[in-house]
């Protein structure tokens, strides 16, 4: 059997560290890995001369990681990654930084990558690639020589070809990705703007079986949306940690319905415009509004970034404001919590919280929007409002899918969630709670990797 080789910007495998608390993608590689005997490869996370890789094993499993050195991380992380791809993939433009030494500091990163791990992989080994931060691995890896099969799976949207095209080094971008030979995105969608810019920026041809062919080069490109833990995350919420948590906050709530969102502190995330949201909701059902209270859990993440620096700031601000305005003696209309939970904590949150808010103005999935769904009770579940520019918006149309950018909509949602009946609830939910279990991490990667070990 060949084996699975894991290569992304931070390596999640199991370690003492973890003490078992690991996300849904780590534990679903972790699988796969310790059944094929393989290897995660990544970036250690710390800032040091690049040495040789450090090999540890951990319940079965070997990851390997080196250290960069501050000029790296600066320009492949801090830079191209965080600064020039996200915010340009997720449509951002006018927060996407052109910098030359970004896009040297990530090709030199990329061809690091490949120096330290290519002497390591055998010539039939399964080799998956993954996320925005390591696009060119593969091309780098062929230049060495490597015929191994080679894949690579895209976390975060495709941009459209006029946003994609504003990048200088676009072409040569897409370029590297024809290195490998399964490309996989989120969504339908995502596959067909990647289809678009292959057609009109590279004269390109899309065949039928999910082919892409451009010059006398054809890969593999699919629609492949990544899923939950969904069983493991169902056992976190009947776990007694979760209904210990749920009790604490139905007490803390007395009788009031929750509203709950949970996302790293991101600008993609849309809470500022959630926030307005909520808070027109708040100013136009004033009969209504004690009765109701929206916790919003935002751990902060890259804040070497200015720009996050500059969301979180707002978010301070407009929370103030919100409270200030609304708060009552014994109420408060918004409870903004940065920090991040268990996820048996996080599990009995979401199954106390009446509504689920997942608002994002753009995102490659959105794990959220089905933790949710997961955690609720069957029989009384509570109600998804989901933004149409999530990934998760393509497997997930029961939610109340709404326009994150408007204000009028996300209060008129928040309205209708809290008023529907159990009925509507339960035949919202059941669906979506089918697609979660059936359509689970475990489902995308053998999915993935199955369209990998075809030759
Ligand atoms: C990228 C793409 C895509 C958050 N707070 C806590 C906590 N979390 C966990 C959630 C969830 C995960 O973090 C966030 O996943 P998302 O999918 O929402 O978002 P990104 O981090 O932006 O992930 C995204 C994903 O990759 C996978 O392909 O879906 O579109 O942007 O699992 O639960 N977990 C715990 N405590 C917290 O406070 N334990």
């Amino acid at each position: 059997m060949s084996r699975l080789i894991v290569i992304s910007n931070r390596v999640q495998a199991p370690s003492a560290d973890s003490n078992g608390a690991q996300g849904g993608l780590a534990v679903a590689l972790t699988a796969a890995l310790r059944e094929a005997d393989g290897i995660w490869f990544g970036w250690s996370g710390e800032t040091g001369e690049t040495g040789d890789l450090a090999f540890t094993t951990y319940d079965g499993v070997t990851s390997a990681t080196i250290d960069l050195p501050e000029q790296d991380v600066d320009e492949y992380y801090n830079g191209y990654a965080n600064r020039t791809l996200w915010p340009l993939f997720h449509y951002r433009l006018g927060l996407t930084e052109f910098e030359r030494d970004f896009q040297g500091g990530y090709e030199r990163v990329n061809r690091t990558f490949g120096e330290k791990i290519g002497p390591h992989l055998r010539p039939d080994d399964l080799i998956w690639v993954h996320d925005y931060h390591l696009i060119p691995l593969g091309w780098v890896l062929r230049q060495q020589g490597l015929k191994n099969r080679l894949g690579f799976f895209l976390h975060i949207p495709w941009p459209p070809t006029p946003l994609l095209t504003a990048l200088p080094e676009h072409r040569r971008l897409v370029e590297a990705l024809f290195a490998y030979d399964v490309v996989g995105f989120q969504t339908r969608e995502w596959l067909e703007t990647f289809h678009d810019y292959v057609r009109n920026q590279m004269g390109g041809s899309v065949g039928e079986d999910d082919t892409v062919t451009v010059g006398g080069r054809t890969i593999t490109a699919i629609a492949c949306p990544i899923g939950i833990d969904a069983e493991a995350f169902i056992a976190s919420a009947n776990s007694l940690n979760a209904a210990a948590t749920h009790a604490r906050m139905m007490t803390s709530s007395i009788g009031r319905s929750m509203i709950v969102g949970v996302d790293r502190l991101d600008y993609s995330k849309g809470l500022e415009e959630r926030f307005n949201g909520y808070q027109r909701y708040l100013e136009t059902r004033p009969d209504a509004h004690t009765n109701v209270y929206l916790l919003q859990i935002a751990p902060p993440s890259r804040a070497a970034v200015q720009s996050y620096r500059d969301i979180r700031a707002t978010l301070d601000a407009l929370s103030g404001r919100i409270n200030g305005a609304f708060a009552d003696i014994d109420w408060v209309p918004l409870r903004y919590v940065n920090q991040g939970f268990p996820r048996e904590i996080l599990a009995g949150i979401y199954r106390a919280a009446r509504v689920g808010l997942v608002t994002p103005l753009r995102d490659g999935m959105n794990l959220v929007a089905k933790e949710y769904v997961a955690a609720q009770d069957p029989d009384d579940p509570g109600v998804l409002i989901l933004s149409r520019f999530a990934g998760a918006a393509e497997q997930m149309e029961q939610a109340l899918l709404v326009n994150p950018y408007s204000a009028d909509d996300l209060a008129d949602a928040i309205e209708q969630a809290l008023v529907m009946s159990r009925e509507e609830r339960i035949a919202r939910w059941r669906p979506m709670f089918g697609n979660v279990r059936r359509e689970d991490v475990i489902w995308w990667r053998k999915r993935f990797t199955a369209m990998l070990a075809q030759p």
